[in-house]
């Protein structure tokens, strides 16, 4: 067998491997389905991109060059038959952040420790309040992983500590990571295109957990989670930490009117609990009634930050400094006599339901569609029925979401908007017809975006764009809502 590893997929995580790869001296071979980014970094001058557009014939072209190992991006599904020829011929298969893990353990910073948040919804929010947290007890911290910044790239860094996100895809290739302490949020079907099944999908996202040297952070509530915290193999010593919206038992953080309260990290646990935070510390990012799930966020992040050995203090003061990043429910205003919510986010049907049922009876406009990743969303409109005042459905695809409607809300009005030229300002315009002054439309496709965008944050803005088009129609000179 060769001393070289290849390399599949040229994206953001294949270009952050290939990089660690190259500046420790290794030789990589590169492939990719589609014909994409050129290599422009300078010290990559010498990579070449074999682009291979079949699967098969991509699994045959780098098995015939006998690499050592072979590092796959998140996005190479698991049903690739990279897997199984690898399988056959004995080469190991690595995600990137497996190789990241190797890296660091092998090289200078061996032994920094790593706090790993998975979870169908939440991951983000969770992730960037962790940052915050670690920010506020003065650790050199960086946000990593599935949040956009591959871990490759931020290995040589000097940070202390890394707040890491990570989707079932990364979790899939994860052999040996060992986190400080491990969080999964919930488990909702999701990504059903990739893992095939959500028992697949459940697996990957409970690797989390394993070898989890300190804490396994997990929604006390459910059920399905915990049983993934009993079945991991864990270092010995890892304790389970429950967070709960009620008052914590000892080994949980919880609430007790208004106050999160920490019962898992003193000494004293059975008698004691140790203030650290209010709700109300969320109130300047979210408003006068944080939702439960962003409150839920906030225990998981302070129970991952507490199982670090942060201060309590330091809990409060990172949540009072944490801004939401954009899409994720955010309110753009005024226009037509309606609220406009962008939460572009919602990319599957249970963050979509999310969104949905905290709007009054009969008065939303729903923006629902995209890339349905093989979701089914017959229980998301059964739930979300009697919200609705209509929808607009958009997508290449739209069909799964027209069986659902029509089979759960055949009385609602449903209007389609394909993918004609400006069709965004098509779906604005179609909300005001459908709507009643008051109303708010709300932008929660369930879907992913990749049909029709690079990602939720360009689906996002192109919705921002013509709903400030439409408030310039409708009076607004300068295009702002209000
Ligand atoms: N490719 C192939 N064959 C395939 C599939 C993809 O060759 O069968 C190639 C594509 O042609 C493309 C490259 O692989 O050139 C893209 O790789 P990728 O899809 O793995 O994406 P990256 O650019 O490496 O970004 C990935 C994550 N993307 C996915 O998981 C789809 C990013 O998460 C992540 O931020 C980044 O690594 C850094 O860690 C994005 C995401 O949408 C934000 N994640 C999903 C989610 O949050 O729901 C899981």
């Amino acid at each position: 067998m060769s001393d070289v590893i290849a390399v599949i997929g040229w994206g953001v995580s294949g270009r952050g491997a290939v990089r660690a790869l190259v500046t420790r001296g290794y030789s990589v071979l590169v492939y990719d389905a589609h014909p994409g980014t050129p290599v422009t970094d300078p010290d990559l001058v010498d990579v070449t991109v074999h682009v291979v557009p079949d699967a098969a014939d991509l699994a045959d072209a780098v098995i015939a060059q006998h690499p050592r190992t072979v590092v796959v991006s998140p996005g190479i599904p698991a049903h690739h038959p990279i897997f199984s020829r690898c399988e056959d011929a004995g080469i190991d298969v690595w995600g990137e952040v497996e190789l990241a893990w190797r890296l660091q353990e092998e090289g200078s910073h061996a032994g920094r420790p790593w706090l790993t948040v998975t979870g169908t919804n939440g991951k983000t929010t969770t992730v960037g309040m962790l940052g915050e947290i670690l920010r506020a007890n003065g650790e050199k911290v960086l946000e990593v992983g599935n949040i956009g910044t591959p871990i490759t790239l931020a290995i040589d860094s000097d940070a202390d500590v890394f707040a890491v996100e990570l989707s079932s895809f990364q979790l899939h290739s994860t052999l040996t990571m060992s986190p400080q302490a491990s969080l999964c949020l919930n488990v909702d079907a999701d990504h059903l295109d990739w893992h095939e099944t959500r028992e697949a999908y459940a697996a990957d996202k409970a690797r989390i957990y394993e070898r989890t040297q300190l804490a396994c952070v997990y929604p006390s509530i459910d059920r399905e989670v915990e049983t993934m915290v009993e079945n991991a193999d864990v270092v010995d010593g890892a304790r389970a930490i429950g967070i709960t919206l009620g008052a914590p038992s000892p080994s949980q953080i919880g609430i007790v009117d208004g106050l999160i309260v920490d019962r898992a990290f003193l000494e004293d646990r059975q008698r004691n609990a140790l203030f650290l935070a209010h709700i109300d510390d969320l109130t300047h990012a979210y408003g006068p009634h944080p939702s439960a799930s962003v409150v839920s966020d906030a225990l998981a992040a302070a129970a991952l930050a507490r199982a670090h050995g942060v201060k309590p203090q330091a809990v409060e003061k990172g949540l009072r400094a944490f801004q939401p990043a954009g899409h994720r429910r955010t309110v753009l205003g005024q226009a037509a006599d309606l609220t406009w919510i962008d939460d572009s986010k919602a990319t599957n049907a249970h963050a979509a339901a999310a969104s949905l049922t905290g709007i009054p009876e009969h008065t939303a406009i729903w923006i629902f569609g995209g890339d349905a990743k093989g979701q089914d969303f017959t229980d998301l409109v059964r739930r979300v029925a009697s919200r609705l005042r209509g929808v607009i459905v958009i997508g290449e695809d739209r069909s799964l979401a027209l069986t659902a409607l029509a089979r759960e809300a055949p009385d609602i009005p449903v209007v389609e908007v394909d993918g004609h030229e400006d069709w965004m300002f098509s779906v604005v315009n179609e909300a005001v017809a459908l709507s009643r002054p008051g109303d708010t439309v709300v932008l929660a496709p369930a879907c992913a975006s990749w049909d029709q965008f690079d990602n939720y944050g360009q689906r996002g803005d192109a919705f921002a764009q013509a709903v400030s088009r439409l408030a310039q129609q409708w009076g607004n000179g300068d295009g702002s809502t209000t």
